[in-house]
């Protein structure tokens, strides 16, 4: 048996340094690797079995074409050859090239492997071949825009400072199930007496790591931090000395929105007492050093990106930028050190004809031929399962003029509507490097095993692909091997003995500059709270969109799968999807503990049974994890059904949050 290094691929922000030991060409198990930074040695327990993923007798291994109808399962595809299944792609592409145009093409692409190799692996193709371009704002742009907003370029703080912080607040993050080694940092800063604040709309895994626990009514966070900062600002425990330095537009917050925002206001808006918020901004403004770790939850509404420009205002407001310990963690920036430039081929001119953002894919394949789709390629994504307004994405995807391929490890819900299915490979089957955005740690996933049955990697296939198209591009001659050489190579931020240490396959945890808290890469050099190139200057409280129904639907992160990942292994209890509601507004509606209720709106239902649960706010419901179809609550439609494609206020990003639902018995 032989052990290697390597790095956990999804799409979580710790990208773990794995240990995984391989034998007669077969991974037999898998553990964290002690030297890294972050992760130390610990993994979570969706990973502690990675080799039941890798060997499950569930892997795709051959490519395949449909034969039946689209919609139902496996046994309408039968195996074909490689040479038969690329073949079959390009003649596809060239006629749709010479029919509807270009354009007519869409890749649809997401993070089942955050490797910097395969996850872009068909950016540049797409383009090449003047396909439609789609954005990636499935997850939490929202997030960004708010903290770029402030912050401009600025770097991440590193995770590990919150070991040295006296007060951490986990907000809108349910760290347990999806950042859970920040909880290490989280206690040795609990050791040396840290208090632990938690935000969320419920009670997650997360809560009993914490001291103090707020409640807030879903997407209203913009308003608590408002009202907080009103209070720190009235109360004379704003930092004046590091605002007139650091600072820009204070005044201006504080005359044109704060005066006006009261506390009181703000507790109308999000249902926090006007005491408690008083003591959580009170606590707050006298920590010496407080940390704030900000999930992407809040980031998911209509008003996503403003909830988290107001909460980013908080640590320049008191200055806890400056001490050891203190600041806010948006997002890691360890991807600004190796870039996805050269996957993208970004010195070369090859603009897309349009660009698609990802939420509207249901949209885009359903309407009318102005925008119309014809040949659809997705990969390292589920889109059937996790996109929004699933029943009009799966309409689009059911369209029988339209061509669909999906490059997959197994056979998901998206597979069932693709005319082509090919077989992927699972990370130790071919070669790749990571970054993270949770962390400053990079290093490299060589492949380990041959690849299961004929399965291929993103890479191999877009480049094979890039052949049979007549594109000539040295770039896609070169190995994976050769392209995390050159990624690494050109990392003009890491340094050249660093650079051998992470392509001899050991982690690197990245050098950030000294003094980079106090940097701030912004136009005017300082914090940002109005910044006039945004189209909203001012920070101010903005609404969500709602449904103008009774009940907010929270659609949680599950601890046992990671988005529809991890599906494929065996669960114990056969109801996976249960919804949580209050006792309170079960017995209003006549709903007895443990029935089935159908919730409701104008996109769709779902049945689901609802369970009584007392740590649940009146108002909202609570259902965990985007299961597979055959694992859902409701034979004929999965959880987004409910969700809607809005975009958030900036950057394109998902509302998966921003739902509200109206509820009865199932057979009423
Ligand atoms: N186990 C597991 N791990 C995962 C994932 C998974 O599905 N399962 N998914 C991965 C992915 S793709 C991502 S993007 C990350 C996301 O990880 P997180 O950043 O933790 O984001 P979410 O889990 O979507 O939401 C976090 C919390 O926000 C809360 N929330 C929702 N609305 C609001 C609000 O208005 N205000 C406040 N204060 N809280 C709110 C939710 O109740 C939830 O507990 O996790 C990754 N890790
Ligand atoms: N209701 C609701 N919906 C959500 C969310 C939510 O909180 N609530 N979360 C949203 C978020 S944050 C995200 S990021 C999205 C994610 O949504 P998706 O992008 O659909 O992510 P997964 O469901 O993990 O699907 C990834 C797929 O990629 C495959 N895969 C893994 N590695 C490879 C590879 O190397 N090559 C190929 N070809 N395939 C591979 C896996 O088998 C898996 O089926 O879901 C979103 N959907
Ligand atoms: S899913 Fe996240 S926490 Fe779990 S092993 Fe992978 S990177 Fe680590
Ligand atoms: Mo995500």
């Amino acid at each position: 048996m032989k052990e290697y290094n390597s790095v956990c691929p999804y799409d979580c922000p710790d990208a773990c340094g794995l240990i995984v030991s391989v034998e007669n060409n077969k991974v037999v198990s898998v553990r964290g690797n002690k030297e890294h930074a972050f992760t130390r040695g610990t993994l979570c327990p969706k990973m502690a079995h990675y080799e039941k993923v890798i060997h499950s007798p569930l892997r795709l291994e051959y490519p395949m074409k449909r034969i039946g109808q689209k919609g139902i399962g496996e046994d309408q595809y039968v195996r074909i050859s490689w040479d038969e299944a690329l073949d079959t792609i390009v003649k596809n592409f060239k006629n749709t090239i010479d029919n509807y145009g270009s354009e007519s093409i869409l890749r649809y692409s997401y993070a089942g492997t955050m490797g910097v190799i395969q996850s872009p692996a068909a950016d540049y193709f797409f383009r090449r071949i003047g396909a439609t371009d789609q954005d990636r704002g499935i997850c939490s742009p929202a997030k960004k825009a708010g903290f770029c907003s402030v912050y401009g370029d600025t770097l991440a703080i590193k995770p590990q400072e919150a070991q040295h912080s006296d007060l951490i607040v986990l907000w809108g993050i349910n760290a347990t199930a999806t950042d859970v080694h920040i909880l290490h940092d989280v206690n040795v800063a609990k050791k040396n007496g840290a208090r632990i604040w938690i935000i969320d709309t419920h009670k997650t895994y997360t809560f009993n790591q914490a001291h103090e626990h707020i409640y807030v009514k879903p997407s209203s966070d913009g308003a608590l931090a408002l009202g907080m900062l009103h209070i720190i600002h009235r109360d004379g425990l704003a930092d004046i000395e590091f605002i007139k330095k650091h600072v820009q537009g204070f005044d201006k917050l504080v005359n044109e929105v704060l005066l006006e925002f009261t506390p009181e206001k703000a507790s109308a808006i999000c249902g926090v007492s006007v005491e408690r918020m008083t003591e959580f901004a009170h606590a707050y403004a006298t920590a010496k050093a407080p940390f704030i770790r900000l999930g992407s939850g809040l980031s998911r509404y209509g008003n996503g990106a403003m909830n988290c420009r107001t909460i980013n205002a908080l640590p320049a407001v008191v200055g806890a930028w400056q001490h050891l310990g203190g600041g806010l963690l948006s997002s890691a920036s360890g991807s600004k050190f190796v870039g996805k430039d050269i996957m993208q081929q970004a010195h070369v001119h090859a603009p897309a004809k349009r660009l698609m953002p990802m939420i509207k894919l249901g949209e885009m394949l359903t309407s009318p031929s102005g925008t119309a789709v014809h040949s659809l390629y997705v990969f390292s994504s589920n889109p059937a399962i996790t996109a929004p307004d699933q029943n009009i994405v799966r309409k689009g995807l059911m369209r029988d003029d339209l061509f669909t391929v999906v490059h997959e490890r197994f056979f998901t819900d998206t597979c069932k509507y693709a005319d082509i299915v090919l077989p992927a490979t699972t990370s130790v089957e071919h070669d790749d490097i990571y970054n993270s955005y949770g962390h400053y740690t990079i290093g490299t996933g060589y492949k380990l095993i041959e690849p299961i049955g004929e399965s291929r990697s993103n890479w191999q296939v877009i480049s094979a692909l890039a052949k049979r198209m007549g594109l000539d591009d040295e770039f896609f001659n070169l190995s994976e091997r050769e392209l995390i050489e050159q990624i690494v190579r050109t990392s003009s931020r890491i340094s050249d003995a660093d650079q051998d240490v992470i392509l001899q396959g050991e982690p690197v945890e990245m050098t950030l500059p000294e003094n980079y808290k106090l940097d701030f890469k912004t136009p005017s050099g300082k914090i940002e709270l109005y910044n006039p190139q945004d189209e909203e200057p001012l920070i101010r409280y903005l609404p969500p969109y709602g449904d103008n129904a009774p009940f907010w639907l929270i659609i949680g992160n599950d601890i046992r799968i990671l988005d529809s990942s991890f599906c494929e292994l065996e669960f114990d209890e056969s109801e996976l999807m249960k919804l949580r509601i209050n006792p309170e507004d079960a017995k209003l509606y006549n709903i007895n503990n443990g029935e089935e209720v159908e919730i409701y709106n104008n996109r769709g239902s779902v049945k689901i049974k609802a369970y009584y649960d007392e740590d649940i706010q009146r108002g909202t419901l609570v259902t965990l994890g985007v299961w597979w179809q055959s694992q859902s609550s409701d034979p004929d439609v999965a959880i987004n059904a409910l969700t809607a494609d809005r975009p958030t206020d900036q950057g394109w990003g998902s509302t998966f949050y921003d739902v509200q639902v109206h509820l009865k018995k199932a057979d009423a």
